[in-house]
């Protein structure tokens, strides 16, 4: 510190506000633009500096992070192209209402404007991909201005804020002000409680229900774990069947028997025709994305819809709500109980015993059936003997996306939430393998396995030397079909089997690859030695790839198509496995 107590240099200032706002890690890579802060950060010991290699990495693991703890993920770049690289992981954030605070350098505050050396529009080019932003040209604000970043980023709808720090300011000495005397945006308030006679038309209506259904989202899992808890303490006492969005998963267990399975694209039958076919339907904390609703004119044309959301704007937004609930699922769900248990003393579970009927119906479909193989790893066996084996272990699974996100969801049972993380909005291949390292980071002793595409490992694979660096024992578990399997699949069912583009020709050595890094590498090809790779992987502390290689043509259902209504889907024995047998790629080569 320098001169009195609290006059501070600008990037003195940054790094005492991240330690006033309980910052333990930063995920970051050094530039010109942010030597000052790093200098800083070489000069103390409070806070953990994991150095990535590549920004996009920086911002996934910071995503990682946050979604594992409950805190905010923190993200140091420089300026140009480090804050360009941080575009993705800003975005992805944002649609998946993850808390994340990104600094970012700038070039001195005299040079703005003048096309200077990596000098690029940062707060222009983040501000429709962050919840907020800031350009902080007086070393006086900087203070102020960050701990309002770690509000707004936590509080009401969580999301990324970006704070662009001209090197100039970083270098000014300036006052710090500390959390308790810093000014807050008066206009950013977000509603937490419930209306009460909202609340009480809602209950009014649960209990008139015949035909109900819980649909929960990612909102469950942003309130905390309370939300959760009390989540299940109204499927207990409503008697209600419950499903999930993708990003809610865990927040119901997937073992509770009013447990209907993941809902949308790729849910389960039962899920999608209880949402078609229902009389009463709840959504808490989700947002009728269009994976969820498909045809929207056809989207449960005979519902009554109770919407629990803290944003007013995903209120109305694609599906019009009958009894619309504003604020937090944690405060309005204890709200909710409370009046049920009150006015519901004497409701009487058996008046939705047909619904239970039609249900049991749908899941006796089976829908997440697929055909088992002694010769060849199905993917979806593969998914099922990891779970087995790591399901009684303290574990977290990330995912890339594709197919394999999806066989995750539908087979992997999470009983808890936090303990999955997963790109869900922006859908972002690469994001699966450094938010795992930013779990591991929060959780060191912990499991925590990456369940990967072979396409998609290869766009954050760099961050194996993070790994390696830090002694980040995390597993990559590819589901190795040698296509972008998603891409192929709807290529073989939307687009007359031309499969364009979508099979990868020099696909690298996944074992030497690990090697290389030096991590562990581990191949099996035989479902009789699947467990014991399984097995051997977990017992190594150290990052492993794991290259599972699977059947290359197996597909994932069911499936709704695009535009399709929840009736309309595609299970798996209508599939056609002659479509499969006649693939061609560009040049007209069979490839199976
Ligand atoms: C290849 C692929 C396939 C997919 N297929 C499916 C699929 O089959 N099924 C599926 O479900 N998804 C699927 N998805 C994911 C899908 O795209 C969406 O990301 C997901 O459905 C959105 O989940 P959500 O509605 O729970 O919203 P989130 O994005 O988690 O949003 C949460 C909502 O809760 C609100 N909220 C946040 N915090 C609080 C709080 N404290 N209190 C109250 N409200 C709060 C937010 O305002 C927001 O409206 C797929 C994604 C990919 C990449
Ligand atoms: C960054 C990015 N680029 C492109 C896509 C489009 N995309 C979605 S799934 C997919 C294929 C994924 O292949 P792989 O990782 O091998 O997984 P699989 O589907 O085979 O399980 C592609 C290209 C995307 N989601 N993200």
């Amino acid at each position: 510190m320098s001169g009195t107590e609290n006059q501070m240099t600008g990037a003195e200032i940054v790094l005492q506000a991240l330690k006033d706002n309980g910052v333990e890690h930063i995920f970051g890579y050094p530039g010109g633009a942010v030597l000052p802060i790093y200098d800083e950060i070489f000069q103390q010991e409070d806070i953990e500096h994991i150095l990535v290699r590549h920004e996009q990495g920086a911002g996934h693991m910071a995503e990682g992070y946050a979604r594992s703890t409950g805190k905010v993920g923190v993200m140091l770049v420089t300026s140009g192209p480090g804050a360009t690289n941080a575009v993705t992981p800003l975005q992805d954030a944002l649609m998946d209402s993850i808390p994340l605070v990104c600094l970012t350098g700038q070039v001195p505050t005299t040079l703005i404007g003048s096309d200077a050396f990596q000098e690029c529009d940062t707060v222009g080019i983040t501000r429709p991909c962050t919840k907020h932003n800031w350009l902080v040209k007086d070393v006086n604000e900087l203070a102020g201005v960050i701990h309002e970043a770690f509000r707004i980023a936590q509080s009401g709808r969580p999301g990324p804020v970006v704070v662009d720090i001209p090197k100039d300011v970083q270098f000014a000495t300036g006052t710090y002000t500390p959390p308790s005397a810093a000014p807050i945006q008066k206009s950013y308030q977000p509603k937490l409680q419930g209306d009460a006679n909202q609340i009480a038309a809602a209950v009014s209506l649960m209990r008139s229900a015949r035909r109900p259904v819980i649909y929960s989202g990612g909102g469950v899992v942003n309130s905390g774990p309370e939300a959760s808890r009390l989540l299940r303490e109204l499927v207990e006492i409503t008697g209600f069947p419950i499903t999930s969005t993708l990003m809610g998963l865990g927040a119901y267990p997937a073992s509770g028997k009013n447990w209907l399975g993941m809902l949308g694209m790729h849910g389960s039958y039962e899920a999608n025709m209880a949402m078609h076919d229902c009389d009463v339907m709840v959504c808490i904390g989700a947002r009728f994305d269009d994976r969820i609703t498909g045809r929207l004119n056809a989207f449960s044309p005979n519902s009554k819809k109770i919407h629990i959301d803290i944003d007013p704007s995903s209120i109305n937004k694609n599906v019009r709500a009958d009894v619309p609930i504003l604020g937090d699922v944690g405060a309005i769900l204890e709200d909710m109980v409370r009046q049920w248990r009150a006015a519901a003393k004497d409701y009487d579970k058996t008046v939705q015993n047909d619904w239970w009927t039609s249900i049991a119906k749908w899941r006796a479909r089976n829908s997440f059936a697929y055909k088992a193989s002694d010769d060849v790893i199905m993917p979806q066996y593969a998914i099922q003997r990891l779970y087995e084996l790591t399901k009684d272990r303290d574990t977290y699974i990330t995912t890339e996306v594709g197919q394999h996100q999806m066989w995750a969801a539908q087979f992997y049972g999470f009983e808890h939430p936090n303990r999955w993380m997963t790109s869900g909005g922006l859908g972002t291949m690469g994001y699966g393998f450094p938010a795992a390292i930013g779990v591991q980071v929060a959780h060191r002793d912990s499991l925590v396995i990456d369940i990967a595409g072979d396409a998609s490992i290869q766009m954050c694979i760099q961050e194996m030397s993070c790994a390696v660096q830090y002694n980040l024992p995390v597993k990559i578990f590819i589901l190795n079909n040698q296509y972008m399997g998603m891409v192929r699949q709807w290529q073989q069912l939307l687009h007359g089997n031309r499969l364009s583009n979508s099979y990868t020709e020099a696909m690298p050595d996944f074992v030497k690859l690990a090697e290389a890094y030096g991590g562990v590498g581990i191949a099996c090809d035989k479902p009789g030695d699947l467990d014991g790779a399984i097995q051997e992987m977990i017992d190594v502390k150290r990052p492993v790839i794991f290259d599972c290689r699977v059947a290359n043509l197996a597909n994932c259902f069911p499936m709704i198509p695009s535009g399709k209504a929840h009736n309309e889907m595609l299970l798996p024995d209508e599939a056609t496995d002659e479509a499969v047998a006649n693939a061609i790629d560009a040049k007209g080569r069979q490839l199976v």
